[in-house]
């Protein structure tokens, strides 16, 4: 199915439905909470009731969002559950015992990862998409239905997170038509800027500073890490630890970037890696049993961070090395003369 095809087969799904549970995936970003909560003021304005579950804690820089103080640790009874950015129940804050004796009539699955599976029961994947919140705001425009200020907010917050802040590869100009149109709906992109942006605890900026210290570079490729130890030292929460790779990836001539992070319990660690889009990092991630997106994907790795480090950076010269040499047959082929 097209995006056209797929939206109006789920308007009719939607209007079907009475209740709604809506979720994402655990440690949620700017995308699983903002199109959540987005599709929660649309459903409810077409009329619907709408709950969105989420079990793990909301960063605190998205606390401003409209609706947030409503987000639910308990999985209602629902006609239908949405599934934003999964691809299964098992990526959700749903526990699968949990779901199972809910019963929903209806599974809903709305992804843009490249790693999307069909496994609801309607599926709506497009890798294209900049970010979910912009499939949501697709659908909202479909509807019929006014975007409210409140819809917009969370929307935009979502567009402008997963395109880092309209830098990735996936922002084009339909990008840009619709964060203009969540403006005019009531969106004030300075005041979402300074709550995302410049409302970092200190415990965040202070784990970035160890994470900076570790740091190590060969090449185009760099990581870093941060042990348990580090992470108990500044206080930092797991919330504090998203986004290092970022500033990983910020660094001249890195083509590659990895980050991470030690995990309680037996040897095991969160990786996150970046590039700026010509290296592909989510065939690494998926290699390690994650997935992602083109520039931006991760998974949970067993074993100690020393060897899970060198078992990454290896794949990530390998990588860079096939970058070059694509670079170099591609300067090497013949060039089209212009007439
Ligand atoms: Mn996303």
């Amino acid at each position: 199915m097209n995006n056209q095809a797929s939206i109006s087969a789920l308007l009719d799904l939607l209007h079907e439905c009475n209740s709604f549970v809506i979720t994402s995936h655990v440690r949620p970003d700017g995308d699983a909470i903002g199109s959540s909560l987005g599709l929660m003021h649309l459903l409810e304005a077409m009329g619907k009731q709408a709950t969105v579950v989420f079990t793990d804690p909301i960063p605190p820089n998205f606390h401003f969002l409209p609706g947030v103080e409503r987000i639910s640790r308990k999985f209602p009874a629902s006609d239908a559950v949405i599934f934003l950015e999964c691809d299964s129940v098992e990526r959700s804050s749903i526990e699968r015992l949990e779901f199972e004796a809910a019963q929903p009539i209806l599974t809903i699955n709305i992804d843009h990862h490249r790693s999307g599976r069909n496994f609801a029961q309607f599926n709506w994947i497009d890798p294209a998409a900049a970010a979910v919140g912009a499939l949501v705001y697709d659908l909202a425009l479909a509807s019929g239905v006014p975007i409210s200020s409140a819809t917009a907010d969370c929307l935009y917050t979502a567009i402008l997170t997963d395109t880092g802040s309209f830098n990735y590869p996936s922002t084009t100009a339909s990008t840009f038509a619709m964060a203009e149109h969540l403006v005019r709906s009531g969106t004030n992109p300075n005041l979402i800027a300074r709550a995302i942006y410049f409302c970092n605890p200190l415990s965040k900026v202070r784990l970035l500073g160890i994470a900076i210290a570790n740091l190590q570079i060969e090449g185009a490729v760099c990581w870093s890490h941060v042990t348990l130890a580090e992470i108990d030292r500044v206080g930092a929460s797991v919330e504090d630890c998203e986004g290092v790779a970022n500033h990983l990836i910020g660094i001249a001539g890195i083509e590659g970037a990895a980050f991470l992070r030690e995990l309680p319990g037996p040897p095991q660690f969160r990786l996150s890696m970046r590039s700026r889009g010509t290296l592909i990092v989510s065939t690494i991630a998926e290699h390690f049993g994650g997935g992602g997106h083109h520039s931006a994907s991760g998974c949970t790795m067993e074993g100690s961070l020393k060897d899970g480090t060198e078992r990454i950076v290896d794949e990530l010269r390998a990588a860079c090395v096939r970058l070059q040499e694509d670079r170099l047959h591609a300067s090497t082929q013949p060039t089209t003369l212009l007439a």
